[in-house]
């Protein structure tokens, strides 16, 4: 279930998972494209279940700091190489490791192997530094999470691609790469950064805007459940505000307790108490429409059939009481979806995973670390502060107090808009200037709001795929497949031919 970043920037597309999920969707990445995460603590990690899965792993030797010529620490991180599909001559794929464990799966499905295929591609998959089994240091303390970064794992990237074509023969091959959700990001901003090492780029659901309040995530929200029924986020809404109201008064803890099937009695001591319980419950629907449809034969990815229609179906069935019980009827869904007896939600023992700086920590599958990329570059916080969103009661400041909570005091808003800032002035924002990336975005995704949506230029376009959500067009292609999806891909297949012969 929800791992951490839902607390704190949900990002992920479900693929790189490979973590159980326990329940609300979880997905702690496995890299590409990461879902959210959230409640880490909940979350339990067995991770690395696939690990081993087909693709053999392998090792690489990195510097601890790229940028620091004096600090000579070295440390091994992990890719996997897939040669099935590589003619002599043909490019090279790299497809960029994100914010949780990398999914060996990937080497053996997906839509980038069907180009690989055509192309006689060579493939390559790079974990990101700090996630899964690349780890530069020794344990996550606040100090060693410094070198986490995206100029750092960019600069990882590049050293990669460097050595490797030089060792391999490939400094004269065409280098693409791939990625979806932040790493779809870090797939633009290596050919932006790097140009003379990546030829084109492929970022898929690509956030490339870092915002401090990022409220919009649950106005797409709202419009997704409003496309399947314009009652559903006015029943939503109705519903959240009656447990808001409903928590203020200490007289109704059990009958909270009861109607969300709680594992212990509700026990509200603070504000973070409230919020962290009423984003939790909000997470069902986030989850839900981020990855509505989405591939789940797909390995490794956290498969249900509960869809938007579903969560809509419910919320609307007035067998069920008023709209808080079907509220509570949604949760009561979920949990058995997930093959969960009761509703874990407790800040405290969130709080106690998310500081944990073993290896060995439940939240050390990515959510501490991914959270602390949010609170030192993107922000990202999917708060309530917007009117135009069906949810209460989880505002920014609840996001922020993590920031300090778990790294360190110093961390406020103004540290994080600072770096927000240098972060957009680093990248470029929405202004990426560059050639040859293409930018898919699903319709229904809340991400897409960061992202590019429309061309920029035609060496830099945008591709629309209509009713879909995050990272659809990275997953195998499916018989029920809509045709938006399926043009989508081959839409992305024809740009990349067409830019392996510049
Ligand atoms: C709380 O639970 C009690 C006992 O089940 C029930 O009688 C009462 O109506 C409930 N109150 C609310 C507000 O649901
Ligand atoms: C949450 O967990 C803490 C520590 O494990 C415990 O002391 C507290 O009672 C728990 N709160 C609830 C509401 O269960
Ligand atoms: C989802 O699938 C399970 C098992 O196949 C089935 O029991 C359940 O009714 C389905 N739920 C929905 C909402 O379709
Ligand atoms: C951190 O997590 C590990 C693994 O779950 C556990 O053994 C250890 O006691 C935890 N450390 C602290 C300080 O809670
Ligand atoms: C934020 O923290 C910095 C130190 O890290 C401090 O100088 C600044 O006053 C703080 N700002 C706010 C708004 O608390
Ligand atoms: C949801 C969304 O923003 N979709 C955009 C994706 O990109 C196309 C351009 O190809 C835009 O027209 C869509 O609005």
């Amino acid at each position: 279930m929800a791992l951490p970043d839902a607390q704190v920037g949900r990002t992920r597309c479900a693929f790189w998972v490979l973590e159980v999920l326990l329940f609300f969707l979880l997905c702690l990445s496995s890299g590409l494209c990461n879902a959210r995460v959230r409640g880490v603590g909940r979350s339990r990690q067995h991770a690395n279940r696939r690990e081993h899965r087909g693709a053999e792993e392998r090792w690489f030797t990195q510097r601890l700091d790229h940028f620091n010529g004096a600090d000579g620490r070295i440390w091994k991180q992990r890719y996997f190489v897939n040669a099935q599909f590589y003619r002599s001559g043909g490019p090279v794929f790299l497809m960029v490791g994100g914010e949780g464990p990398a999914n060996p799966a990937w080497m053996q499905q997906g839509t980038w192997l069907e180009y690989a295929r055509k192309l006689g591609a060579l493939c390559f998959l790079l974990e990101h530094r700090f996630y899964g089994q690349s780890r530069p240091t020794e344990d996550l303390s606040t100090a060693n999470l410094r070198y986490l970064s995206s100029r750092q794992a960019l600069a990882d990237l590049a050293h990669f691609r460097s050595v490797t074509a030089a060792e391999q023969g490939l400094s004269d091959s065409k280098w693409v790469a791939f990625g979806g959700s932040y790493p779809g990001s870090l797939a633009a901003w290596f050919r932006l950064k790097y140009p003379h090492l990546v030829h084109a780029s492929v970022a898929t659901s690509a956030p490339v805007y870092a915002t401090v309040n990022f409220p919009e995530y649950l106005e797409v929200v709202r419009r997704s459940l409003a496309a399947e029924n314009p009652e559903c986020p006015l029943l939503v809404k109705q519903a959240s505000d009656t447990l808001y109201q409903r928590l203020k008064d200490p007289k109704l803890y059990d009958n909270i307790t009861a109607d969300f099937s709680l594992c212990a009695k509700l026990h509200i001591q603070t504000e973070m108490d409230v919020a962290y319980f009423l984003e939790t419950l909000a997470g069902n629907f986030m989850d839900v429409v981020q990855y509505n449809e989405d591939n789940r034969e797909f390995e490794g990815v956290v498969g249900t059939n509960i869809t938007i229609k579903v969560l809509c179906g419910v919320m609307a069935d007035t067998s069920l009481g008023d709209p808080y019980n079907r509220y509570a009827a949604v949760a009561r869904l979920m949990l058995k979806t997930f093959s969960q007896k009761c509703l874990d939600v407790n800040y405290t023992t969130y709080m106690m995973e998310m500081t944990n700086t073993s290896w060995s920590s439940p939240a050390s599958g990515g959510g501490r670390q991914w959270v602390y990329q949010t609170c030192t570059e993107f922000g990202f916080y999917q708060s309530t502060d917007s009117p135009n969103q069906p949810f209460s009661g989880f505002p920014l400041q609840y996001y922020l107090k993590q920031c300090a909570d778990i790294y360190d005091p110093s961390l406020n808003e103004s540290t994080l808009a600072q770096a927000v800032l240098q972060t957009n002035e680093y990248y470029g924002g929405y202004d990426i200037r560059t050639t040859r990336i293409v930018f898919p975005n699903g319709s229904i995704d809340p991400w897409h709001a960061l992202g590019i949506t429309q061309d920029i230029s035609n060496n830099l376009p945008a591709v629309f795929i209509k009713g879909t959500a995050h990272c659809a067009n990275m997953y195998p292609a499916r018989d029920q497949d809509p045709l938006q999806l399926i043009l989508a891909r081959d839409h992305v297949f024809l740009l990349l031919q067409n830019w392996l012969r510049e």
